[in-house]
């Protein structure tokens, strides 16, 4: 596929374009925060995205109103992009009684239903079959909406990966697969992964397309987001998109990536920083200036600063939010329990 970049026409003008460098950057300025609020003992887990920001923001740009996002944990900027704000997520990250499920979610496991952002799920895969679910509502209802959905390297070994992929294929529903193939899930590669040549390679047995990117290259990621989300509201099916990429972080802040990654791996894919790549393109080609830059970064900083705070000082989720919200009618002895902790 020829990269087509013209400048000046969506999702290329400038205000898209501003918006798409926003969203990369605020996924990047989430996770420093992230990482230090947990180092500093302020919260209890965070789990960075750092060098993937562009295949997660770039897959969403083609989104319609309705489409569906059905997220791993590791695309941030997928709800970014869409709109999950800042005070969402550091609810989220504090577990407060703002928090939407009050401090029931696993950090990061951010939901917003505003924007079509199912619940993260921590375990690997089981997301893909509940996006293929999602996709076939979508069409048996015959509207015009997609559902995109993601996992990493790790995942395309589970079940549900195979499932997902053989029911999409077999009721060609209209979903889009993206791989976040970052090469390691936590400690092992991806050669202990999987033999195949590549991890788009795998769609041509369940029937359909699959296609292999630059995932740092945000065009690259827009342009085929495009085709394979346009080609799924057609009526014509699935494709799997992997996205080569680094994890440059840890896995999570349980993890020390420096027992298993050797460094020279870092040096050659911080060369590929796909936001560096972007800022590179916006100033030589005049679309932003520095200074619109440095206003940009100072603009989200203050704004995570504040829900931060807010986040910080609100109250923790009252007692009885163990209980609620988990079943339709709560069951006598959670009643019970709750009882006996309120005494
Ligand atoms: C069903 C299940 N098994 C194991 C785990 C523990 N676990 C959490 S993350 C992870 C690795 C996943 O790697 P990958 O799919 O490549 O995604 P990445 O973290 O690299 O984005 C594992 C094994 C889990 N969460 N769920």
């Amino acid at each position: 596929m020829q990269l087509q970049i013209k400048i000046g026409t969506p999702p290329y003008d400038k205000n898209s374009l501003v918006k798409i460098y926003t969203a990369m950057l605020s996924v990047r300025m989430v996770d420093e925060k992230g990482m230090q609020l947990q180092r500093q003992g302020r919260i209890g887990f965070y789990l960075p995205n750092f060098g993937e920001e562009a295949l997660q923001v770039g897959s969403v740009v083609p989104l319609k109103e309705g489409d569906i996002i059905v997220p791993s944990y590791r695309v941030l900027g997928t709800g970014i992009y869409r709109g999950l704000s800042f005070e969402n997520i550091f609810n989220n990250l504090f577990g407060n009684e703002l928090d939407i499920t009050q401090g029931k979610a696993m950090p990061i496991c951010y939901c917003d239903k505003s924007i079509n952002f199912v619940t993260i799920s921590a375990p690997i895969g089981t997301q893909l079959s509940h996006a293929v679910g999602i996709a076939y509502a979508l069409k048996y209802k015959k509207t015009k909406n997609v559902a995109v959905t993601y996992c990493g390297d790790g995942a395309t070994s589970s079940n549900d990966f195979h499932c997902a992929l053989n029911f999409a294929g077999v009721l060609k529903v209209p979903v889009v697969f993206f791989v976040n193939n970052n090469q390691r899930a936590i400690s092992v590669p991806i050669e202990r992964q999987t033999a195949s040549e590549t991890i788009a390679i795998k769609a041509k047995a369940y029937g359909f397309e699959g296609i292999r990117i630059d995932g740092n290259n945000i065009f690259e990621v827009i342009q085929t987001a495009t085709y394979a989300i346009e080609k799924a509201r057609d009526g014509k099916g699935p494709t799997l998109v992997e996205c080569l990429t680094f994890r440059m972080g840890p896995h999570s802040t349980s993890d020390d990536p420096r027992r298993y990654v050797p460094k020279e791996c870092y040096e050659e894919w911080k060369k590929k920083d796909p936001i560096e790549f972007l800022y590179k393109f916006l100033i030589e080609k005049k679309i932003i200036t520095e200074e619109e830059d440095k206003k940009i970064k100072a603009d989200i900083s203050k704004k995570i600063d504040e829900a931060v705070k807010k986040a910080e000082s609100a109250k923790a989720p009252p007692v009885e939010s163990l209980v609620k919200d988990v079943f339709e009618h709560i069951p006598k002895r959670l009643l019970k329990q709750l009882k006996e902790i309120q005494e």
